[in-house]
């Protein structure tokens, strides 16, 4: 899994309005909306629902990141949500939260980021909440993704979440895994459920092939430019991207937003 870097998410709290514009002229929605239908909310409910939330930072494991809680919070007050971050780390930090009265908690490890509701026991995974949020806005940028053949490379956490949803959506999946047992097990999990989907198992053959693509593998600038055309449609939660500036109208692109936002209103 990737671990964010201070310099990936310095900028994102200042720029959101931006990122929100971008978002709305690339899909027709806003950051809200999309992590609302993401999330199988109704945007009402959303609107006046207010929980007071607290981000708590995690020394464990390779420790804490500089700006990380920050951006989370800054993405849950853009949202209009009365956010805090706590002074103290880990559990005092949990003691603190509660103690504070927040009532959903936002927290992340090296492995797993995950929004609790203290209230309902409702939880919601980053990984899962990105790949679903992630085709929802990519369904708004190819007017549906009934019938599309989509391209998904990586078969892990973000690569499953964006599998169930592009299925339920209509869309033809093909998991494209450096570990074909990885692909297999998810093709079958999709078959299972009623759903085409097949292994691609040469990286370069499915991306000539493909126009839609969800960018969920680990590794950065895993599409080479060559198979972006003007016509590509590209998904990529979190992963630096080499991508020409020309292109950058039809990829989805963010390292935290629609991720925090639809783990937000899925547990709220
Ligand atoms: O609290 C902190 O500052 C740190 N413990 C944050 C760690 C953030 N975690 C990651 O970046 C991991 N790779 C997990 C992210 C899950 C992405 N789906």
């Amino acid at each position: 899994m990737t671990r964010l870097k201070e310099k990936d998410i310095q900028k994102v709290v200042t720029r959101l309005a931006q990122y929100d514009a971008e978002l709305i002229s690339k899909t027709g929605y806003s950051l809200r909306s999309i992590a609302t239908r993401a999330a199988d909310r109704d945007l009402n409910t959303t609107l006046v629902a207010q929980p007071k939330i607290a981000v708590i930072p995690i020394t464990s494991g390779q420790g804490i990141i500089g700006g990380f809680s920050e951006t989370v919070a800054g993405i849950l007050e853009y949202l209009g949500f009365s956010t805090f971050i706590t002074k103290n780390y880990d559990i005092a930090g949990i003691t603190e939260a509660v103690q504070g009265g927040a009532e959903v908690l936002f927290a992340a490890d090296d492995n797993k980021f995950v929004a609790i509701n203290l209230k309902t026991g409702a939880i919601a995974d980053n990984s899962k909440a990105t790949g679903k949020g992630y085709v929802t806005a990519l369904d708004r940028m190819c007017n549906g993704l009934g019938e599309k053949h989509v391209l998904i490379i990586g078969a892990g956490a973000v690569g499953r979440g964006a599998s169930g949803l592009i299925a339920k959506l209509g869309g033809l999946v093909s998991i494209y895994d450096i570990s074909i047992t990885a692909s297999q097990v998810l093709v079958d999990e999709l078959r299972r459920q009623g759903y085409p989907a097949k292994v691609e198992t040469d990286l370069d053959y499915a991306l000539s092939k493909h126009r839609v693509i969800v960018d969920a593998s680990p590794a950065g600038n895993i599409i080479r430019p060559e198979y972006i055309t003007e016509h590509t449609i590209i998904a990529a939660p979190g992963i630096p991207l080499g991508v020409p500036e020309e292109h950058r109208g039809r990829i989805l692109h963010d390292p935290l937003q629609i991720g925090v936002a639809t783990m937000c209103f899925e547990v709220i």
